[in-house]
């Protein structure tokens, strides 16, 4: 396995330190090959301040492919450690091979993990996200093991992403449809001359706020009353399966009657049921 922890091209404070087991969470990122796995690794470094500015794939200048062998055929080969500190944990962020001649690797990753990402690709086909990830899925639910679903290729692809939600919940819920749910959902610039709308930012369901990055540094703002009535349905969707999963019995009756309950405790309660894998958020990845 290759450990880029000593090695951070282009660090900005180097590799993080955890001076106790508690603070420390190995998350692995599966998904089919291509799916953007390496991409969303160096996306999440240069968030967490892990490297300066992410590199790409395509130039053999991620923090992840470090391999001479993978600059060359511009694909993981090997399990890759990156370190990032978040919030005061560090956060091994373990990135697998998709290509199935690596599955050791793959194997190595899920061994060490403590929840894991499923990188699902907007340009894929419903089948290939089906054959690639479905089993691994099962293997990680039996062990209980938190999971959440991150989109793809949304730039790119013409798939919408409430289709591919759909898709998701299809796949992955299918004991409970209403525990594979969205939390944000990406917003759209104008079409360019190519067919394609660029995503510019999110949405945030529970919170109702938008997250707009088409500056380059994000701003916040609140949606407006045709944004809010866009939003309103899978809001209230997602705010039920949250609830169906709260261990307050009261909240699904307190709600069910109309009190607008709290985005605080709705979060928490979120964060608990994603903790125990019993909730599993799917969110929206785009490249800047
Ligand atoms: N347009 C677009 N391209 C992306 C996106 N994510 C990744 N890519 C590109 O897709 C290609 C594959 O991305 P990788 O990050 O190498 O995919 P991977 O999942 O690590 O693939 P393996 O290592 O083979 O398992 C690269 O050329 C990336 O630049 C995305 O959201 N939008
Ligand atoms: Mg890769």
């Amino acid at each position: 396995m290759g450990d880029k922890a000593n090695t951070p091209t282009g660090a900005a404070g180097g590799a993080p330190t955890a001076d106790r087991p508690a603070a420390v969470r190995n998350v692995v990122l599966v998904g089919h090959s291509g799916s953007g796995k390496t991409t969303l690794v160096e996306a999440l470094a240069q968030a967490a301040g892990a490297v300066g500015r992410a590199g790409r794939v395509e130039d053999g200048a991620t923090v992840s492919d470090h391999d001479e062998i993978e600059h060359r055929q511009q694909r993981s080969v090997q399990l890759s450690l990156v370190p990032v500190a978040w919030d005061g944990f560090k956060v091994n962020l373990l990135d697998t091979p998709g290509y199935a001649d690596f599955v050791g690797e793959l194997r190595a990753g899920l061994r060490a993990a403590d929840a894991a990402l499923f990188v699902v690709s907007a340009a894929q086909e419903a089948d290939a996200i089906a054959a690639s990830t479905r089993m691994l899925w099962e293997e990680c639910a039996a062990v209980g093991m938190p999971r959440a679903v991150v989109v793809t290729h949304l730039d790119t692809a013409r798939t919408d992403f409430t289709e591919l939600t759909a898709v998701c919940a299809d796949l992955f819920g299918h004991d409970d449809p209403d525990a594979v749910l969205p939390l944000y959902l990406p917003v759209r610039g104008t079409e360019g001359a190519d067919g394609h709308a660029p995503v510019t930012g999110l949405v945030g369901l529970l919170t109702e706020r938008i997250l707009d990055y088409s500056t380059g540094t994000r701003r916040e703002a609140a949606p407006d009353a045709a944004q809010r009535e866009l939003i309103a349905e899978a809001r209230g969707r997602l705010i039920e399966g949250i609830i169906a999963e709260s261990e307050d019995e009261t909240l699904m009756d307190r709600y069910l009657g109309g009190e607008e309950i709290d985005v605080d405790t709705l979060i928490d309660d979120l964060e608990r049921a994603v903790a125990r894998g019993t909730f599993h958020p799917v969110l929206a990845a785009a490249p800047a």
